[in-house]
């Protein structure tokens, strides 16, 4: 399961954003170190298209895709302006993407809240920490390797390349701007650098503001290729509290589409280079992740060990075909499903019946 590290200063909304993802209720409050200890969920990740194919097969059972979340508390020492500590930044060394939470809404109940509002100052103060505390690491590794490939050359190589990260961090720049070869990047590994992670900016925007221009803003600032999404926490965390129509109602009334929720999590997968195909029947509508570039058989592989062993050929039509169609029959009836073989690449949204025999 992919793990996704939330990350910004505090009182963001980043355990708001964590309990709306999660649909836990991990306390929130309005003034800093609310939590000390990191949340840990598992979030559903918020699909529209697996509800409503799930509708019309009357499946039993949905089971979404599940992304796996840490809420890491922001910790500033009193009387310093910023700052995230290095104990907590360490535990995000794990995960595989950064969603960064950056705040741009107002709260009278935090008289006197250091962070501020404007979201594109604390981005640039957020790209900044980052590189700072990969720096640390990169230059400790750096002077250790400078002086042990003097007697072993073996070493060469990922001294070099070491050397070449912390120049990038020591100028402020995140690693993930600059094109690495493989052997930089098995020299980075186990830095675990959390500039290189593939990151999605969250903005939190609260309710009124004009959230598009903001991200744009954002955007502007933020390495090239990085994803910027607007999101009102509170909101969300709302919505989440409601079944799927009323959600899709209140979203479409706000004018909100599919929700901030689910824009930021496909960002995520997209950034990760994770698409989502599915399965459609009357036990079980289930919607399944796997990387970009899969082959059918790869993908068949994630529903089960057998289905990719015995890989025969794939039944596939895309799920808003299905949907359009009125399910998994009538597309069948109407002549939209293929059949695919073994070297199929997955296409995002793919409903698959896999054909196997062991
Ligand atoms: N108006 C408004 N308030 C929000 C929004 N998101 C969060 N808040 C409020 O901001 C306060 C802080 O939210 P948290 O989710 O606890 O923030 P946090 O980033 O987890 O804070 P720390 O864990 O202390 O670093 C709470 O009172 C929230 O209700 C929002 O979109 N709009
Ligand atoms: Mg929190």
């Amino acid at each position: 399961m992919a793990k996704i590290g939330i990350l910004g200063y505090p009182n963001v909304g980043k355990t708001t954003l964590f309990n709306a993802l999660t649909g836990l209720k991990a306390p929130t409050a309005a003034h800093p170190f609310s939590t000390l200890e990191p949340n840990v969920g598992v979030a559903s990740v918020p699909d529209s298209k697996l509800d409503r194919a799930a509708a019309i097969e009357r499946s039993v059972k949905i089971v979404h895709a599940q992304l796996e979340l840490l809420d890491v508390p922001a910790m500033v020492k009193p009387g310093h302006g910023g700052g995230l500590a290095g104990q907590f930044l360490a535990r995000l060394r794990d995960v595989e993407a950064l969603a960064i939470v950056l705040r741009a809404f107002e709260d009278v109940a935090v008289p006197d809240d250091e962070s501020g509002v404007d979201a594109i100052a604390q981005a640039q103060e957020l790209l900044l920490e980052l590189a700072v505390a990969d720096f640390e690491v990169f230059e400790r590794r750096r002077a250790k390797l400078a002086k042990e490939a003097t007697a072993d050359s073996s070493k060469r190589g990922a001294a070099d390349a070491i050397a070449a990260g912390t120049a990038v961090l020591e100028a402020g720049e995140a690693l993930r701007q600059h094109a690495w070869e493989r052997e930089a990047l098995t020299a980075f590994r186990d830095l675990a650098p959390l500039s290189l992670k593939p990151a999605v900016w969250v903005v939190n925007a609260g309710e009124d503001a004009d959230a598009g221009a903001l991200a744009g803003e954002v955007a502007e600032v933020a390495p090239p290729g990085d994803t910027v999404v607007a999101v009102s926490a509170v909101l969300e965390e709302e919505a989440a509290q409601l079944d799927p129509a009323d959600r899709a109602e209140l979203f479409e009334g706000l004018g909100l589409g599919e929700g901030a929720l689910n824009r930021m999590v496909r960002a995520s997968y997209t950034a990760l280079g994770l698409q989502s195909f599915y399965t459609l029947g009357p036990k079980e509508a289930h919607a399944w992740t796997v990387r970009v570039g899969a082959t059918a058989p790869e993908a068949a592989g994630k529903i089960h060990s057998d289905l990719e062993r015995g890989f025969i050929r794939a039944e596939i039509v895309g799920i808003d075909d299905a949907i359009e169609a009125g399910g998994w029959d009538a597309a069948k009836a109407a002549g939209l499903i293929r059949v695919e073989g073994k070297s199929y690449t997955m296409v995002e949204g793919d409903v698959i019946n896999v054909r196997f025999s062991v």
